[in-house]
C-alpha cells in the first residue's frame, strides 16, 4: 500500500485533540487518515522564527509522523492572516464587504507555498500519494509538479467555492485556478461548491467539462473534480461520549438549568459562524414570547479564533455588546438568558453538554460543511433526542434536509424555529433524529478519508 503524504498549513499532533481548545474539524480528520496508512503530515509548526535554513522539525506520536517548519513573522502575517484570512477566507464565504486585496500578502501567499514545496519534496517517495488541504495551499499542486513531482496529487478544499460572479473579483484569478489544475482530484464538501467551480473552469478558462464525471480537461491535463462530503469520527465521539468526563459535563449542565430548556451553540468566534445573527434570532423570540423567557437558557461556546485580524476582533466585540443587551434586558436575579463562554472544551465535555441540550442551533451565514451540526446529533439519546437547527446555508443542510432549517440572516425565521423545536412533539423528533443520524453514523471522517484516497489511488501514475 502507498504511503499517505498529507500538508496543510497546520500540523494537530493526535494528543492535542483531546485537550481543551478548539482544533478545527481538519485535525481529527487527517489524524485518522495517516494512523491507517502510516506516512507523513507536514505544515507549519505554528511558531515564529526568521529561521530561513529549512530546518525541518520531525516527530513520532501515536504512530504519526509531523513534519513542521517555522515561518516568520512576515509570513505569518502575510501568507496567514492576510491572504489567507483576510482574502481568500471572507471571499470564499461570499463575504465581499470583508475581503482585502494586497498585491504584498499574494506575493508572500506564493512565496509560502514555494516553500512548502521546497520543504517537502525531499520527504516525498516516489509511490506515496499526496494528499493537500485546504485554501492556504491552493497552488501547492502546481509548484510540486515544478519541482519535478509525478506522484499522484489529490487536493481538498474544506471550505466553499464561492459563485464565479464572486470570485472574479480577486485579482489573478485564473493563475490561481490554472495552478490547481496541476492536481490529479480536486475535492469539495457538497455538490454546489463542486458546481461553482466547474461553472468557472468552462467560463472562464475554457476548459473542456464533464459535468456528468467531474472530469476537467485542460492544457493536455486531466483533473477530476468530485464532492466527498466530510463526516465526524464517529467511534471516537461515541468513545468520548461514554467517559467520566461527558457525563460530569452533562450532570454539571443539567443541575444548573433546572426546569429550563437549554440550547446550545458551539462555534470558533468566526463571522462566518452567524452569531451575531443568532442572538437577534434569539433575542426576537424573547421578545414575540416573553413568557417563555423564564423556560429558557442559551449556551453559546465560542473560543476566540484568528485574533489577529482585524474581522475577528470585531466579531467578538459585537458579540459580547449583543448578548450583554439581551440579558441586561431580560435578566433577573435568579435568571440569566445567555450564557457566553469564550473557551474551548475536550469533546467528551461537548458530548456532556450537547446531550443535556435539548435544541442545537447551528446558523453559520456560509459553511463549506460544519461538524458541530453532526457532533451534535451524535451525542443524542435515540429515545428521547433533541431538536437540530440548521442553517441552510451550511454544507451539512445538503445531507441532513430533516434538520429545522432556517435562513440564518433572518430573526424571525431563527425565532420561529426555537418555537417549532420547543413545541416538537417526541414522535417527530425521533422521526427527524432518525432520519439524519443514519448519515452521521455512516458518513464518517473514514469513510471521507478512504473515498478520496481511493479515488486518488486510482489515477494512474505520470511516468
Ligand atoms: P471549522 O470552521 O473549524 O472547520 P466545524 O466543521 O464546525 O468548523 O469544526 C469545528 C470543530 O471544532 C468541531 O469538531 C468542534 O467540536 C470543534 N469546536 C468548535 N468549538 C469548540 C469549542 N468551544 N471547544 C472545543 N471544540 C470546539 C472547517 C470548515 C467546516 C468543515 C471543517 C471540516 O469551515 O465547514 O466542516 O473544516 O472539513
Amino acid at each position: 500500500m502507498s504511503r499517505l503524504v498529507v500538508i496543510s498549513n497546520r500540523v494537530a499532533v493526535p494528543k492535542a485533540r483531546g485537550a481543551a481548545g478548539a482544533q478545527g474539524g481538519l485535525a481529527g480528520a487527517l489524524n485518522s487518515a495517516l494512523k491507517k496508512f502510516g506516512g507523513i503530515w507536514f505544515g507549519w509548526s505554528g511558531q515564529e522564527s526568521e529561521d530561513r535554513t529549512g530546518n525541518i522539525n520531525l516527530q513520532r506520536s501515536e504512530g504519526v509522523t509531523t513534519a513542521t517548519i517555522d515561518l516568520s513573522a512576515r509570513d505569518i502575517d502575510e501568507y496567514y492572516n492576510g491572504y489567507a484570512n483576510s482574502t481568500l477566507w471572507p471571499l470564499f464565504h461570499y463575504r465581499l464587504d470583508l475581503t482585502e486585496y494586497e498585491r504584498e500578502t499574494g506575493i508572500s501567499y506564493e512565496r509560502v507555498n514555494e516553500r512548502f514545496a521546497e520543504c517537502v519534496t525531499p520527504l516525498i517517495e516516489s509511490d506515496d500519494l499526496v494528499w493537500v488541504h485546504d485554501y492556504h495551499l491552493l497552488p501547492l499542486g502546481e509548484r510540486l509538479r515544478s519541482r519535478g513531482l509525478k506522484n499522484r496529487i489529490g487536493f481538498f478544499l474544506h471550505i466553499p467555492w464561492p459563485p464565479t460572479r464572486l470570485f472574479v473579483s480577486l485579482p489573478f484569478h485564473e493563475r490561481l485556478v490554472k495552478t490547481m489544475l496541476h492536481y490529479d482530484v480536486i475535492g469539495f464538501q457538497t455538490q454546489e461548491w463542486l458546481e461553482s467551480f466547474l461553472h468557472y473552469c468552462t467560463k472562464e478558462l475554457g476548459a473542456d467539462v464533464d459535468e456528468a464525471t467531474g472530469l476537467i480537461s485542460y492544457e493536455g491535463r486531466t483533473v477530476r473534480a468530485k464532492a466527498y462530503p466530510i463526516g465526524i469520527d464517529w467511534d471516537h465521539f461515541q468513545a468520548q461520549g461514554d467517559s467520566e468526563e461527558a457525563k460530569v459535563a452533562e450532570q454539571r449542565l443539567i443541575e444548573s438549568t433546572r426546569n429550563r430548556t437549554a440550547m446550545i451553540g458551539v462555534d470558533r468566534l468566526d463571522y462566518s459562524k452567524g452569531l451575531p445573527e443568532r442572538i437577534d434570532g434569539i433575542g426576537r423570540f424573547f421578545d414575540q414570547h416573553s413568557e417563555r423567557v423564564r423556560d429558557l437558557v442559551y449556551i453559546q461556546i465560542a473560543p476566540p479564533s484568528r485574533e489577529d485580524v482585524q474581522s475577528y476582533q470585531q466579531i467578538r466585540e459585537t458579540l459580547e455588546q449583543k448578548t450583554g443587551q439581551i440579558n441586561g434586558a431580560r435578566s433577573e436575579v435568579d435568571l440569566v438568558p445567555i450564557r457566553y463562554v469564550n473557551r474551548g472544551y475536550s469533546h467528551g465535555e461537548l458530548f456532556g453538554f450537547f446531550r443535556a441540550c435539548k435544541i442545537g442551533l447551528v446558523t453559520p451565514l456560509r459553511d463549506g460543511m460544519n461538524l458541530v451540526a453532526k457532533e451534535y446529533l451524535a451525542a443524542q439519546d435515540p429515545e428521547d433526542p433533541g431538536v437540530l437547527i440548521l442553517s441552510r446555508f451550511a454544507g451539512a443542510a445538503a445531507q441532513m434536509p430533516e434538520a429545522v432549517l432556517v435562513n440564518p440572516h433572518s430573526p424571525d425565521d431563527v425565532s420561529h424555529a426555537i418555537k417549532l423545536a420547543l413545541d416538537m412533539p417526541l414522535e417527530e423528533r425521533k422521526r427527524r433524529y432518525h432520519a439524519m443520524i443514519q448519515t452521521v453514523r455512516d458518513d464518517n471522517v473514514q469513510d471521507w478519508t478512504e473515498a478520496f484516497t481511493r479515488d486518488l489511488a486510482e489515477v494512474s501514475c505520470k511516468t
